[in-house]
């Protein structure tokens, strides 16, 4: 099994198809420069593995740590139990004996259930560095932070390294189907179903738990939100040996599986007459089914839910609300500690144009507010970052500090479905980070989005991330090899949320392409700079969509304003923008708590960037930036192309520097991406230039 997709990955690396680079993303290992060799060399030729009783993630954490050193050094470190060695690592958990008394009962406390140390320990005899968690899956995240201390060329002399994840729950949601087709997935297949069955190739799953495990996280649904016939059945005996084959090779690395389910399983699934969630029979269908997947899974993690959203079904048909749905599910899960994920993508799909009062970005709020405190201990609601779907500049969702009796989970899109579907580059952790640093006031200042989803404002039970993942069956796993840095800076997010863009940048860019300090500056500064670069030419001023109906690529300014969904920029001959405000418009800038509320209900002071989704203003408004709006759609356009244009040739200049075959990989989706630029800001601008009349201060080319 194991062999067989290991000569059909090797094939497929000798073809020339890709690099060994692209696939092993930032777990490369790359042979280190031979001063860091030198430097870390007496520490890392003995492994000495530390654990009492039962600790199958420390045998992991100890195979990552010999094979890792092993390709870094060109041999692989001694694995003992013992050593008399003068310096070695010493890996394992905090309970076992070699390990007693290296932290005080606070510091255990305070480590958790994920957390670890990197501890330089000199003892008399011996120094060693520890790398150690309270638990083996602490020791396999320290195992694999260790490793990206080498490979980034920090020093390891002296290290006092304390972690722990600033969330419970840090989770991938794939939405993958079981055709094979992965709904808004843009580098490949999926990884786990084809033509309605597993691929099984375990290999693969095994490479991407580790992927997953490297950067913490450590939960995944499997399957789409969307659940269709087949994959109704994931939760049907004939179905579950296999998701549980799954499960099993996520547990090797920590990362526990959930699958996403159809709520009218009970009809579809188990031939009763009714979902409703309040029906006795309904009831003990889910607790029978539960207890099914339990036994296949005993370690599962539980449903994941899409209902009465974009016409899933859900508790609204039999006159119920979302909490008596989740609640049901959450009774039939709470004996095993499972957990019902419920998503607030709820909102009225087929607005009318006419209607102005209707606000699909008040939706969400208007839905789950009211429900504050009615939902179990064990359920917990994912909410995506802005109030409307992954746009390319959204102010964060104000469910975030509006409930405060809930557990609430941040849910990002990896994915680009909005933001240039991996042929563009736009790397988002900057995006992210504004939403998790968004400042709520639900408790005063410093209460941010990430300290609300992460359970901290509210000392909530449960919380924290979802990511919706962006990999695929290409070898190189997101398509684009730049969009693999979503993945990661994703990943780094969720556990650490305060990291900075340019701190996790660094990492990845070091971990994915080495530690020449040209290659390092070049490709962070081009990450850096993609998201605004790709918002220049795309949706200005936060005023969104403007993209081609259902697929989502490239441009089209009326798309949207003119189709049954009604998400609409109201642009006229006049001015643009949607009066969301109190005073005047929908009533969403209500939402907020008073100070953000403030912010954007003012004309004054709604930030420049987001100016369009809060206000309907003239051409003529003037922007804090001292430009019209006018002048600013053409300017940002005219410039976002010259700096897409800009990206290409700071990548041409790393010829050489990379490897052949990621570098022309990227190179020919820059260079598309560059063309797609000039699409986008010659539609764009026509489009403004036409309904304004308004010509450009500085008379470019405008069609
Ligand atoms: C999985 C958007 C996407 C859909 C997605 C939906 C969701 O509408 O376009 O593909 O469905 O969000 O998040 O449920």
């Amino acid at each position: 099994m194991g062999n067989d997709n290991q000569t059909k990955i090797e094939t497929t690396f000798h073809s020339g198809e890709l690099t060994r680079d692209s696939y092993e993303a930032w777990l490369r290992y790359a042979p280190l420069h031979p001063d860091q060799a030198k430097e870390y060399a007496p520490w890392c030729e003995t492994v000495v593995v530390a654990s009492s009783g039962h600790a199958q993630l420390v045998a992991t954490a100890c195979e990552e740590l010999t094979n890792g050193i092993g390709s870094m050094f060109g041999r692989k470190p001694q694995e003992v139990r013992n050593t008399d060695r003068e310096r070695f690592l010493l890996i394992g958990t905090l309970d076992s004996a070699d390990l007693q008394g290296i932290l005080d009962e606070a510091e255990m406390e305070a480590l958790g259930e994920e957390g670890y140390v990197l501890r330089t320990v000199e003892q008399p005899q011996r120094r060693f560095i520890a790398i150690a968690g309270r638990t083996d899956k602490g020791a396999l995240y320290g195992a694999f932070h260790f490793l990206r201390l080498l490979q980034t060329g920090q020093r390891i002399s002296d290290l006092r390294v304390v972690e722990k994840p600033a969330a419970k729950l840090r989770m991938i949601n794939h939405w993958d189907n079981m055709d094979g087709s992965i709904e808004r997935g843009y580098a490949g297949r999926s990884l786990f179903f084809h033509r309605g069955t597993f691929v099984a190739d375990w290999k693969r799953i095994r490479d991407y738990a580790r992927l997953m495990a490297a950067v913490g996280l450590n939960a995944i649904s499997i399957n789409n939100v969307n659940v269709h016939e087949t994959e109704t059945r994931l939760i049907a005996p004939e179905l579950l040996p296999s998701v549980a084959k799954v499960a099993d090779v996520f547990r090797e690395y920590g990362v526990r599986i959930y699958l996403s389910i159809n709520f009218a399983s009970p009809i579809q699934l188990g031939g009763l007459t009714t979902a409703d969630p309040l029906d006795p029979q309904v009831r003990e269908w889910w607790a029978e089914r539960s207890a099914d997947v339990y036994r296949h899974i005993p370690d599962f993690g539980g449903f994941l839910v899409k209902a009465d959203s974009e016409f899933q079904p859900g508790p609204f048909t039999y006159g119920r609300d979302h909490a008596d749905g989740a609640n049901m599910l959450a009774e039939a899960l709470q004996p095993y500690d499972g957990v019902v994920i419920w998503r607030c993508f709820v909102y009225d799909c087929l607005q009318d144009w006419r209607d102005r009062s209707t606000d699909r970005a008040k939706a969400a709020y208007d839905h789950f507010r009211p429900l504050d405190g009615r939902f179990r201990e064990n359920v917990v609601l994912q909410i995506k970052n802005g109030p409307m779907d992954f746009q390319v500049r959204e102010p964060a969702s104000p469910l975030f500090g509006g409930m405060r009796l809930t557990n609430q989970l941040l849910e990002l899109q990896i994915t680009q479905e909005y933001t240039g579907q991996q042929k563009h580059l736009c790397y988002l952790v900057p995006q992210w980070k504004e939403a998790i640093d968004f400042d709520t006031h639900a408790l005063g200042e410093g209460s941010t989005v990430a300290r609300v989803a992460t359970g901290a404002s509210f000392n909530r039970p449960l919380g924290g991330f979802a990511g919706v993942a962006n990999i695929g069956d290409e070898l190189g796993w997101t398509g684009h090899i730049l969009a693999q840095a979503n993945f990661y800076g994703y990943g780094r997010l969720a556990w650490h949320p305060e990291l900075t863009p340019e701190r996790i940048t660094d990492e990845w860019v070091r971990l994915a392409f080495g530690n020449d300090p040209s290659v390092v500056r070049t490709i962070s500064r081009m990450l850096l700079d993609s998201w605004s670069i790709y918002e220049n030419y795309t949706s200005p001023l936060g005023v969104g969509w403007m993209v081609n109906p259902g697929h989502h690529y490239g441009p089209n300014v009326d798309g949207y304003e003119y189709s049954v969904w009604g998400t609409y920029h109201f642009a006229d001959c006049h001015g643009i923008g949607v009066d969301r405000t109190v005073s005047t418009g929908t009533g969403y800038t209500g939402q907020y708590h008073d100070i953000p509320a403030a912010r954007y209900e003012s004309i004054e002071s709604c930030p420049d960037e987001l100016l369009l989704f809060f206000h309907h203003v003239p051409y003529t408004h003037v922007l804090k930036s001292g430009k019209t709006v006018i002048q600013h759609i053409y300017d940002s356009h005219f410039e976002g192309v010259e700096q897409a244009e800009s990206l290409a040739e700071a990548w041409s200049g790393l010829k050489g520097k990379v490897d052949d075959d990621r570098y022309a990989s990227v190179l020919s989706r820059l260079q598309q991406q560059s063309e797609h630029a000039a699409e986008w800001r010659d539609v764009v601008n026509t489009y403004f230039y036409r309904k304004s009349g308004i010509p450009d201060a500085h008379n470019r080319t405008i069609y």
